[in-house]
């Protein structure tokens, strides 16, 4: 735990704090910032947290406002950037990364990147807000019934409910203990899971109706282009997650997602079953994540990288 010593002491010499996470914030990004927004308030840190932009799925979270697009000072003492072993998908431009005097990552992802000068890492935790919630207890800060709610946004988007194997006895623990502080549970997690858009449901039925199937089944690739997104009314921050209903299709072992984006890149979501390792493969395009779910972006043209990505996946079903 020495590492949650270290960034006990960054946060304790630290006064003017931003806090970050990934751009396209999912339920685990936004519970980490904001648990430990409110978390540094009640140490009486001058604290701010960055949030440019979110899916409309968290809109029922309160404090979500309170988040800035940017820094407004020329410098400030602590970075902590959560869920993200890539520097550079964090929210915050070069510029304002550069003001901060020190930067503490928090994450749990397999390691990519260590951009912090203390970096607390954990592979092995489901939600970045279930190591989160340890570190809280470490540090002794109270874990409020608003705390709570942000960690359990965290770890039921990261472990789908807190059905995939990622979960761990500690995780039920955790959950045990945030339910304890009286957070309406079963409002949350129906939020979260049943806030979709008709937009976001005419996403899904066009990509469904262009997947393309390979080895018998074992792997299933979906493709739309920021065009069609767009013309769907589907913000960025909610294109995600055709990957999941992909993969419930029994027999799958891998689900391939790419989605165009808005600055003309291509972004490849990843799913796996039990049998197979897709962050191997997403390391090995330049991306990053975990065993069952992971990501790239696509460096090829179209054509070469979903072939490209496809014989990959090939190989290892
Ligand atoms: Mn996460």
């Amino acid at each position: 735990m020495w590492e949650f010593r270290r960034a006990k002491k960054l946060i304790n010499m630290s006064n003017k704090i931003y806090i970050v996470a990934h751009t396209n914030p999912d339920g685990d990004a936004i519970g980490s910032i904001l648990a430990m927004y409110l978390a540094l308030k009640t140490l009486n840190k001058d604290v701010h947290v960055i949030i440019p932009s979110y899916s409309k799925t968290f809109s029922f979270l309160e404090h979500l406002d309170e988040g800035i697009d940017k820094v407004e000072e020329d410098s400030y003492d602590l970075l902590i950037a959560f869920d993200s072993s890539d520097r550079t998908r964090l929210a915050i431009s070069e510029e304002d990364f550069s003001k901060a005097k020190k930067v503490l990552m928090i994450d749990h992802h397999r390691e990519k990147d260590r951009y912090g000068d203390v970096c607390v890492i954990n592979a092995g935790k489901p939600a970045v807000c279930e190591l989160l919630f340890d570190f809280l207890n470490y540090m002794k800060i109270k874990i409020t019934r608003e705390i709570a709610t942000y960690l359990y946004v965290g770890i039921i988007t990261d472990t789908g409910s807190l059905s995939y194997s990622n979960t761990t006895t500690d995780t039920f623990k955790a959950v045990s203990k945030l339910i304890s502080t009286g957070i309406n549970f079963s409002e949350i997690m129906y939020n979260i899971n049943n806030s979709m858009t008709e937009s976001k449901l005419k996403l899904i039925a066009y990509a469904i109706d262009r997947m393309e199937v390979y080895e018998g089944g074992k792997i299933r690739f979906a493709y739309v282009d920021y065009e069609t997104i767009k013309s769907l009314g589907v913000d960025e921050e909610d294109a995600e997650g055709i990957t999941n209903y992909l993969r419930s299709v029994k027999g799958t072992d891998v689900a391939i997602y790419v989605r165009g984006k808005s600055d003309g890149s291509l972004k490849v979501s990843l799913r796996a079953s039990e049998r197979v390792d897709v962050s191997e493969v997403a390391i090995k395009f330049g991306g990053g994540g975990h065993k069952r779910a992971a990501g790239y972006t696509m460096k090829e043209e179209f054509d070469i990288g979903k072939k490209v990505v496809i014989e990959e996946f090939k190989k290892l079903v």
